[in-house]
C-alpha cells in the first residue's frame, strides 16, 4: 500500500496548506487508498528521514520500494494511474502536465514569497519595502491566469485535471489575503475545484492529525 509521509501537527496558519496535500487530493481523485506517516519537527533531520527526502521536507511516498519526494512529481506519478488527473487524450494530457508546471513553477515561487514575508517576517523593515513589489508580482500573474481562464471551468477545458488540482493548492496559499476573492473567476474555480468530493476528503485527512496533536497550553509552556 502507498504510504505518504505528512506532518503530525502544524500551527494553524499552515493547517489546510501543507503540501501532502496534493498527493492526499490526488489519490482520492484517483480512488487509491494509502496509508499515512506522520512526522515530527524532530525526525526531518534523522539520516533515515533525510536518505528519503534530503531538505528534510513532506511529503515524500513510497510505493513498492519506490521513494518519492517533491510534490510535482509525486502528483505526476499517481496521474499515471488515473484518467481523471492525467487524461490519455495526448494533447489534453500534455496541458494538463504544462498547467502543474504553471502552478508550481510560474505562480507558486511568487505566491510563495508574498506568503513568507506576511507570515513569517511581518514586522521586519526589509520586509515591509519588498512588499508592495512581491504583491504585484502576484497580481500580474493571477491576472494573466484569470486572462487565460476566462469563462471556461477549469484551465484547459471543461474537464478537472492535476493542472486544476495543483494550481488550486497553490491558490490557497493566498488565503491569508483578498488576492483570488477580488478575482471573482478565479475565486469561482478555486471553489469549483475545493467543492470536489476528493478534496474535502483529502483536506479532512490532513486537518485531522493537526486537531489531535495540538500541544496543550502547558506542553507548550
Ligand atoms: N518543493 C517541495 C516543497 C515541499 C515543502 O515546502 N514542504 C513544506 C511543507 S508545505 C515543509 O516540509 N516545510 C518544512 C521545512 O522546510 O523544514 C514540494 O513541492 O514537495
Amino acid at each position: 500500500m502507498i504510504r505518504l509521509t505528512a506532518f503530525r501537527w502544524v500551527p494553524p496558519f499552515a493547517a489546510g496548506l501543507v503540501r501532502d496535500l496534493r498527493v492526499r487530493w490526488a489519490l482520492e481523485e484517483a480512488g487509491i487508498a494509502y496509508e499515512e506517516r506522520l512526522i515530527g519537527q524532530g525526525d526531518q533531520d534523522s539520516p533515515d528521514y533525510r536518505a528519503m527526502q534530503p531538505f528534510g521536507q513532506v511529503p515524500v511516498l513510497e510505493e513498492d520500494g519506490l521513494t518519492l519526494f517533491e510534490s510535482g512529481a509525486i502528483l505526476l506519478h499517481i496521474g499515471e494511474k488515473s484518467d481523471v488527473l492525467l487524461p490519455r487524450d495526448p494533447a489534453a494530457r500534455g496541458h494538463a502536465i504544462q498547467w502543474i508546471f504553471a502552478a508550481i513553477n510560474s505562480i507558486e515561487p511568487h505566491v510563495q514569497n508574498l506568503s513568507l514575508i506576511d507570515l513569517f517576517y511581518p514586522n521586519e523593515e526589509w520586509a515591509k519595502l519588498r512588499r508592495p513589489g512581491a504583491e504585484q508580482m502576484v497580481e500580474k500573474r493571477l491576472d494573466s491566469l484569470a486572462g487565460r481562464l476566462g469563462s471556461r471551468d477549469y484551465l484547459d477545458s471543461d474537464v478537472f485535471t492535476a493542472g486544476d488540482l495543483m494550481m488550486t493548492t497553490v491558490l490557497r496559499i493566498l488565503r491569508h489575503t483578498d488576492l483570488v476573492a477580488r478575482r471573482p473567476a478565479l475565486a469561482a474555480y478555486q471553489q469549483r475545484c475545493e467543492s470536489r468530493p476528493a478534496f474535502q476528503k483529502a483536506l479532512a485527512a490532513q486537518l485531522a492529525p493537526f486537531a489531535e496533536n495540538a500541544p496543550t497550553a502547558q506542553a507548550a509552556e
